[in-house]
């Protein structure tokens, strides 16, 4: 019976009602990037690691950061502290985060070059990881759900050939549209590790996974169908099938007119909207196919005050009356003030009460 009680109300959990459709009196909220550079604590915290990924690869450590904004702002989900980088890492192309300079990987840019990856230690590797997420989920309070996620596999490409941040795609465009059956290998490889890394997570107690694919934009249509879409549709067909208790968020940040129909095509429950999607054409075009999150703007939560209230009011209004988890269009930017988040929070919570 106590084990019944608990299922639900996991099952009561309003991001997860939210996203089995129903439409929330005040919708849930939570922010992409919400544990981070913006929080003081995030900083001690990163200052005692030294090195990024070793703050990823210590469940102790991680659970504290993931735990830092949850203290201040009682968000409605948790999400897992890690990165989309610790799949490259995984597979054997190592990572280093430069201050000020972000991640930086030894690129791999040919079928060949693919020979010095493998998922032969995948879940070694990120074991620490899944150890965080049983940890949270022993700590977590009881309507807080937690979020697992992953890299969607064309984000994660962009690093991995570019050997980093990019801005204009020029080196993994090049081999995409030059040798799409080569690349094809790595997108294939990416499948399979995302698909079984995301399963990983699950089964440590991740409730919802979330896929940022948030180089998207950077795509023409016809290959935005071809390594955006078909990727992540193959890896939602193979997790619910695993895992059908468990519901997928995509943010296909910057996809534009191609939201239309994404969510279709590839069976997600949630999409994630940036912030700059009309919310007009998003309730009327996107919200009957799919719950929506999303999609304030970052900079408005640096702005904070009136500015960001009437933002907010508009998204909540626009987007409230059908199912939708409350979010900003894309990660805290680290100038953000804390307050600020609080202010957010305090609005969110007390809309339509
Ligand atoms: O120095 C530091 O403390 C590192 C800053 C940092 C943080 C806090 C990085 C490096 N990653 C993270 C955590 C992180 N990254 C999380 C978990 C925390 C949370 O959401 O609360 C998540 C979900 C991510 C996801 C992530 N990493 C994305 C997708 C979402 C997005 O923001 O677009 C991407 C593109 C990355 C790559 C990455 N990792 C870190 C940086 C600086 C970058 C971006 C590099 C670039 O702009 O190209």
């Amino acid at each position: 019976m106590a084990n019944q009680d608990e299922a639900d109300q996991g099952r009561d959990k309003p991001l997860l009602r939210a996203l089995r459709g129903e439409i929330l009196e005040r919708p849930p909220f939570w922010l992409m990037r919400q544990a981070g550079r913006y929080l003081p604590e995030y900083l001690e915290v990163r200052r005692q690691a030294g090195d990024f990924l070793t703050l990823c690869y210590s469940p102790d450590l991680a659970v504290e950061v993931t735990l830092q904004p949850l203290r201040r702002f009682a968000m409605d989900a948790a999400i897992l502290f890690a990165d989309i980088l610790v799949v490259p890492d995984a597979l054997g192309q190592p990572l280093n985060y430069r201050e000020g300079e972000g991640p930086v990987l030894e690129p791999v840019r040919s079928v060949a070059e693919l020979s010095r990856l493998d998922m032969a230690g995948l879940h070694d590797r990120l074991a620490p990881v899944y150890e965080t997420i049983r940890r949270l989920r022993q700590e977590l309070p009881p309507s807080t759900a937690l979020i697992g996620f992953a890299g969607a596999p064309w984000t994660v490409a962009t690093y991995m050939v570019e050997g980093g941040g990019s801005r204009d795609f020029a080196t993994i465009k090049a081999w995409a549209y030059g040798d799409p059956d080569g690349f094809g290998e790595l997108m294939a490889l990416l499948v399979d590790a995302t698909t079984e890394y995301l399963e990983a997570q699950a089964e440590a107690g991740a409730e919802v996974v979330q896929l940022f694919d948030t180089w998207a934009g950077a795509l023409p249509e016809s290959a935005f169908g071809r390594w955006c879409v078909e990727p992540v549709a193959e890896i939602v067909r193979r997790f619910r099938k695993s895992h059908p208790e468990v519901p997928v968020i995509a943010f296909p940040r910057g996809a534009g007119v191609l939201y239309a129909g994404y969510a279709q095509a590839t069976g997600v429950a949630g999409l994630g909207l940036d912030a700059t999607v009309p919310l007009g054409w998003a309730a009327e075009t996107l919200q009957t196919g799919a719950t929506l999150q999303g999609n304030l703007d970052p900079l408005m939560l640096v702005t904070g005050g009136e500015p960001m209230r009437h933002e907010i009011g508009r998204i909540l209004e626009t987007l409230g009356n059908g199912p939708f988890i409350f979010n900003l269009g894309h990660g805290i930017i680290p100038a953000t003030p804390p307050d600020h988040v609080a202010e957010l929070a305090e609005f969110v919570r007390s809309w339509r009460a």
